[in-house]
């Protein structure tokens, strides 16, 4: 502590920290008033996957298959959280066009008609690839081959002119390993490297508000493989080839994981002037430590201001590509996982315990007699998945309850209140719903019971 040597600097200097110190706290104070502010705004938004992202300038999507939007948990869940959809299978050469020149778009029509009535945002995936491709395209010689790419690119994209926000144009076209080589197709075969660019030229014709992107595994972090996407890239961004865009895939597991260099990889390539997604993220495991990886690639993700968006392979673990290792941030009863907490609390969202659990009721008479009648009451799930619900339901004096079914009743003193709780029916999926049933005795009045609301737990 200085003592009586320079007094007269000692309280200047004293008075100076202590005037930082009170600008400091002011400006904490307001900093802590505008992220209240904020917070409560991001806290309305920001409690399911696509609020949060969209609050962060992104989206949060999800692969879909068409055979699986009439299940209505996954309908409900699909709908509560994402605001971007991929279909998963519906847009493939093999989907569109298994004949040539015959174009079929009702499975991926339903997809994106469905996500863009609800506001959702479509990846378009995808127009060339060497996989799901039909046998004929495989037998076509050069010349057949290139009309027969730049007409199925043309005709597709022209089908969903304005509808759809990015297209992978060109899939996985390169090999894995250290050889930085294209890979095997009758595109490459036939072609020659020059079959991406074409199509990437033949796409910005078809529909010039489309993004255009490549899409690729295996290249999330610097490597090999991610390396010859980047020179690709560098190349058409110097030459003028219309590239917008380019997908990580990102599927992880334990033989190869998150990266360590995930974010500076998508960084180089943002640098190119090109816009990086995370295009159908999935990472097998469970519990906190596949939750830390999700966290990790969300942050890497907002750590790049081009990050546009992160797509998730699936919705539900029981429908992934990868079922066994449970990659995705909802189980197969739709229920929210360490992960997905991981994910919500990354992109700066709240509720990442789960929303709030909500039921609703609705009552109908199933059989009637002189002397009695059978009501039933159908309970079901709000867009969070519940394990327990109760609802009350009344009769008239003096009506009297003779049976349930399917629920576990106690009653108020009057006993004409029977309160109902489930009997092994309460674990229900978002949007799902159970039963239960009872006799009422008329005694001489023929009223309906009344239902009390439905609470859930
Ligand atoms: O998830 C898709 C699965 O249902 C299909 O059977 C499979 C066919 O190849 O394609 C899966 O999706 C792939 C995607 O289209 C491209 N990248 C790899 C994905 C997982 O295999």
């Amino acid at each position: 502590m200085s003592t009586s040597m320079e007094p007269g600097r000692t309280r200047p200097n004293r008075r100076f920290r202590a005037r930082g110190a009170l600008v400091l706290a002011m400006a904490g104070l307001l900093a802590g008033a505008g992220a209240t502010a904020l917070s409560g705004s991001a806290q309305a938004a920001g409690t399911t996957l696509g609020a949060a992202a969209a609050d962060k300038g992104r989206y949060f999507g999800t692969a879909v298959a068409a055979h699986h939007l009439g299940e209505a948990p996954y309908a409900a869940t699909l709908d509560a959280e994402f605001n971007s959809v991929t279909p998963e299978n519906e847009m493939k050469w093999d989907a569109l066009e298994s004949n040539r020149g015959s174009f079929s778009y009702g499975a991926a029509d339903q997809i994106v008609d469905r996500a863009r009535g609800r506001g959702m945002q479509v990846r378009g995936h995808t127009l060339v690839w060497h996989s799901q491709l039909p046998g004929w395209v495989g037998g076509l010689g050069a010349s057949d081959l290139r009309s027969a790419m730049n007409n199925h690119i043309t005709q597709v994209m022209q089908h969903y002119k304005g509808k759809i926000a990015a297209w992978d144009v060109v899939n996985e076209a390169f090999q894995d390993g250290s050889s930085g080589a294209r890979r095997s197709s009758p595109f490459q075969d036939k072609l020659g490297n020059g079959f991406i660019e074409e199509a990437f030229r033949t796409a910005r014709a078809a529909d010039p508000a489309a993004k255009l992107c490549y899409n690729d595994y295996n290249t999330d972090g610097v490597n090999a493989k991610s390396n010859a996407v980047y020179a690709m890239v560098r190349d058409f961004r110097s030459r003028g080839v219309p590239i917008d865009c380019v997908g990580f895939q990102s599927h992880f597991n334990s033989a190869s994981p998150v990266p360590g260099d995930y974010r500076a990889n998508l960084q180089r390539f943002a640098d190119l002037g090109v816009d990086v997604q995370i295009t159908e993220l999935d990472i097998e495991g469970s519990g906190a430590s596949q939750a830390t990886s999700y966290a990790n690639v969300v942050n890497a993700c907002l750590g790049v201001s081009r990050c546009t968006g992160i797509t998730v392979w699936g919705v539900t673990d029981k429908y992934s590509w990868r079922a066994s290792g449970t990659p995705l941030l909802f189980d197969g009863n739709y229920t929210k996982k360490p992960a997905y907490s991981a994910v919500l609390s990354a992109l700066g969202g709240s509720g990442g315990g789960g929303g709030t659990a909500s039921c609703t009721v609705s009552y109908s008479r199933t059989n009637d007699w002189s002397d009695r009648f059978n009501g039933s009451v159908t309970v079901t799930a709000g867009s969070t998945a519940i394990t327990g619900w109760s609802v009350a339901v009344t009769v008239t004096a003096p009506q009297k309850v003779s049976a349930t079914w399917n629920g576990t009743p106690s009653w108020d003193g009057s006993g004409n209140v029977m309160t109902m709780r489930p009997n092994g029916n309460g674990a229900l999926a978002p949007g799902a719903s159970t039963s239960f049933g009872f006799t009422v005795m008329k005694n001489g009045n023929n009223a309906a019971p009344a239902l009390g609301s439905c609470s859930a737990s």
